[in-house]
């Protein structure tokens, strides 16, 4: 098996070699670019700190697979597991609700690193960075719709508080694994009606915002950012923190901006707003999702959205100023299949992008030669790219091809199908 795949590795790299391609070049490079994997696909975004709260702040998560992690030991250990079938040295992305306190009930503005000491050590073991979300949502306080925009004092203080705690646990999990968490703001705040005053809110969110960002953390440990949404359920006709009010946010305060695949017009592309915002913002978070004519996270597929992506990523030279986490909840699939698809897709999108030969492309661009960039753009998508897909997860120590799904199953009948 080993000796098939790198005999056919031998003959992409001459194939790619003959348009000044460099594969070796291309891994070296795809080793060295880390994906945040998302915690919340291991348990369909519950969270431990009230298992019987329903997941609200218009999100939906829909089936029932059996086999969920119900506690910080069993989800750690599905992610284990689903990292070891992805190559490459990747991230984990926590959110507040998913504290390992032992037992203790502490409110959401009352958190601190101490609470989440357990990931950290994990983390440091498998020399995983971490990245991190307050919770804005699935909390008595949030049920009126309005967290960090609300004009109940008491409600938006707490919300404020929250938001202070989480930027300082983000720079102790930053500081303990020496790489910058991402501390990322996503609130649900919206209106299912058209509102009267659209204004209002959007002031309060940003005082709100300025107040949480005022504590000044060294950007070696911490990095902040906030991402836009379009609509929620039961929040169709006005969201808050839409995509205007925090392009100018994190432009005008100099907080990464984060973009979501899912939560724009259904023909808008993230694709294009990449180099866009880049002109004006200094780094860029990616929750990259499957919207399926809605904002349903669906698990990430090798599409083509994907696919530009990754080249805008590439071809812009991008790499070290946009930090790729992902984002969907599919809980009709295995959750551990579901982080492995979506993850090895974000890979290999990146890997296609890396194997691309850019100066040919932009040669013939330059020259005015649409035809020859149009032909080589088409006859690239049938290059030997599973061969250099498969020597990379070979030589990563990772299953090559569909032998992940085995193991998958494996671990379903021997761990996930006891959890009753
Ligand atoms: C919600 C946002 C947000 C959440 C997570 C759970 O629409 O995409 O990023 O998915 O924080
Ligand atoms: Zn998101």
């Amino acid at each position: 098996m080993a000796k098939t795949i790198e005999k056919a590795y031998e003959i992409a790299r001459q194939v790619y070699g003959d348009l000044g391609v460099d594969t070796d070049a291309a891994l070296a490079r795809l080793e060295r670019i880390a994906v945040s994997l998302h915690c919340w696909q291991g348990d369909d975004v519950g969270g431990f700190e009230n298992p019987d709260a329903g997941l609200d702040g218009g999100l939906a998560v829909t089936g029932n697979y059996p086999g969920k992690a119900r506690t910080v030991e069993e989800l750690r250990a599905d992610a284990d597991k689903a990292l070891s079938l992805i190559p490459g040295t990747h991230r984990f992305n926590l959110h507040a609700i998913y504290a390992d306190m032992g037992g203790r009930r502490v409110d959401r503005n009352a958190l601190t690193a101490e609470h989440f000491a357990g990931w950290i050590d994990w983390a440091r073991e498998r020399v995983l960075g971490l990245d991190f979300n307050p919770t804005f949502f699935s909390h008595p306080k949030a049920a009126s719709g309005r967290t960090l925009s609300s004009d109940d004092e008491g409600i938006r203080r707490f919300w404020v508080e929250h938001g202070i705690a989480c930027r300082r646990i983000g720079a102790a999990m930053g500081k303990a694994l020496g790489t910058p968490t991402v501390t990322n703001v996503w609130i649900p705040d919206g209106s299912k009606d058209i509102p009267v005053d659209r204004k209002g809110p959007r002031e309060i969110l940003a005082r709100s915002l300025d107040e949480i960002f005022a504590e000044p953390l060294d950007p070696a440990h911490n990095l902040d950012a906030v991402e836009s949404k379009l609509f929620g359920i039961g929040a169709e006709s006005y969201t808050v923190g839409s995509h205007e009010f925090y392009l100018g946010y994190a432009v005008s305060r100099g907080t990464l901006l984060c973009l979501d695949t899912g939560h724009f017009h259904p023909t808008e592309v993230v694709s294009d707003k990449i180099s866009a915002v880049l002109m004006f913002a200094k780094e860029l978070l990616l929750h990259v999702s499957r919207p399926v004519r809605w904002d349903s996270d669906h698990v990430v597929i090798l599409d083509d959205e994907l696919r530009a992506i990754a080249q805008q990523l590439v071809r812009g030279g991008y790499l070290d100023r946009v930090h790729i986490g992902l984002d969907f909840f599919d809980a009709s699939i295995n959750r551990i299949a579901a982080w492995v698809i979506g993850t090895r897709c974000m890979i290999k999108a990146l890997l296609l992008a890396l194997l691309e030969p850019v100066d040919v492309l932009l040669g013939a661009e330059r020259r005015g030669d649409f035809t020859a960039r149009l032909g080589l753009l088409e006859e690239l998508k049938t290059l030997p790219f599973g061969a250099v897909w498969d020597y990379y997860c070979l030589r990563q120590s990772v299953p090559v091809g569909r032998a992940w799904l085995d193991e998958v199953r494996a671990y379903e009948r021997e761990v996930l199908s006891r959890r009753g």
